[in-house]
């Protein structure tokens, strides 16, 4: 899938510059450079790495309560100068080819006072502008945060939901090491985000992709996340055995169906361990909606057996009908991945607290 990347606040641009940098040291081409990077607080520009200056963007520098230093975590006039600001907000939206593209991802952090106050309504600008789907891939604070950043993500998530087609979210608290400071944790955490999402939504974009049994179709992608709602990701790998000699290669091509069920049985596994994986978002996993399996490694893995029994075990699992499942073919991988989409995720203990403790500051 091609999808544009806006990013919004630190956690937003950093994320964005990661998933970017992520692009430019591989082979394949999801975002194409497609990018935007808004802020109001220009000291986060100085860090970006792979996002251009041309599309860092400072919000209202002009307005005198910011003057390009953040919004210390105030949502509320975060996103009034957004709104105040609209037209010039809107004009970035040029720089981005989006007659390319299958969809956008807003990305911010829903604590912020510029993720979740600008964000929301840079999306909506968004879906008013363009007929791509516009989605969100949000950050959850810790609950360690203050009370106001907590207060934060629990209305920014409600604004980005629905105004966002989908929103994917991961959450610090459940992926944080205590011991240390959250800061220092960052750049970890998004290499996480990111190697996850980029399984899902970048599969299939490798320049040099052999033609896959169970090619992942974009449409298959955009049908899981129809369901709108919020949605988590899992993960697993693990090492393989990759024929590589033209001996090993023929013998994998007329292998025998025996070994054929043990290949079956090992995908069978590794989705399952991707299912019950830690999720960016903890969920409830037999509360999803729709449900999506994405396989890549060696193409004499990516067996149709395997997959069909993947499927069905994930479709029992999650009690859900609508599960589909892709492959990426990579033939040099001596790696076999696994993720799994679960889109419109009902039971999520993280947000029921998330909303408890918001309403406890809002009435302390
Ligand atoms: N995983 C991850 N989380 C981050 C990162 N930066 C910030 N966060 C989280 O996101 C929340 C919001 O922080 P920022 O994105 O820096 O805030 P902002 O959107 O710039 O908003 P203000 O600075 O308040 O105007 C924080 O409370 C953290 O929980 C990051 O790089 N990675
Ligand atoms: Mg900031």
């Amino acid at each position: 899938m091609k999808f544009a990347l806006v990013g919004v606040g630190g956690a937003g641009c950093r994320l964005v510059d990661q998933i970017l940098q992520v692009e430019q040291g591989s082979d394949r081409s999801f975002s194409g450079g497609n990018v935007l990077a808004y802020d109001t607080d220009k000291s986060v520009f100085e860090t970006l790495d792979a996002v251009p200056l041309d599309r860092h963007v400072l919000v209202g520098d002009t307005h005198e309560a910011l003057g390009g230093t953040g919004t210390d975590g105030d949502i509320d006039q975060a996103a009034a100068v957004a709104q105040e600001d609209r037209d010039e907000l809107h004009r970035e939206f040029d720089k981005l080819d989006l007659h390319e593209m299958d969809a956008v991802f807003v990305v911010a952090g829903l604590g912020g006072g510029t993720g979740g106050g600008v964000g929301p309504v840079i999306v909506e600008a968004l879906t008013s502008v363009s007929e791509l789907p516009i989605y969100v891939l949000g950050v959850l604070p810790t609950k360690a945060e203050n009370g106001s950043v907590t207060l934060n993500a629990a209305r920014s998530l409600q604004s980005f939901v629905t105004h966002g087609d989908n929103t994917i979210l991961f959450d610090n608290e459940s992926w944080y090491d205590e011991e240390s400071p959250l800061a220092e944790q960052y750049w970890t955490l998004n290499e996480t985000i990111a190697q996850r999402l980029l399984a899902v939504f970048a599969a299939g974009e490798r320049q040099s992709a052999d033609i896959a049994e169970n090619r992942l179709d974009t449409s298959d992608v955009m049908r899981i996340m129809e369901t709108g709602g919020v949605s988590t990701l899992g993960y697993a790998e693990t090492d393989v055995h990759n024929p590589t000699t033209l001996f090993q290669r023929l013998r994998a091509l007329f292998r025998n169906g025996e070994e054929d069920t043990t290949d079956a049985i090992r995908i069978k596994a590794l989705v399952k361990e991707a299912a019950e994986s830690e999720l960016t978002l903890p969920c409830d996993r037999s509360s999803t909606e729709r449900a999506l399996v994405v396989l890549s490694g060696p193409p004499h893995l990516c067996s149709r057996k395997g997959f069909e029994k993947a499927r069905q075990w994930l479709e029992e699992e999650t009690d859900t009908v609508v599960v589909l499942a892709g492959d990426e073919p990579r033939p040099t991988a001596d790696d076999l991945r696994v993720s799994v989409l679960f889109s419109n995720v009902t039971t999520v203990p993280r947000i029921e607290a998330l909303k408890e403790d918001a309403v406890l500051t809002e009435t302390s």
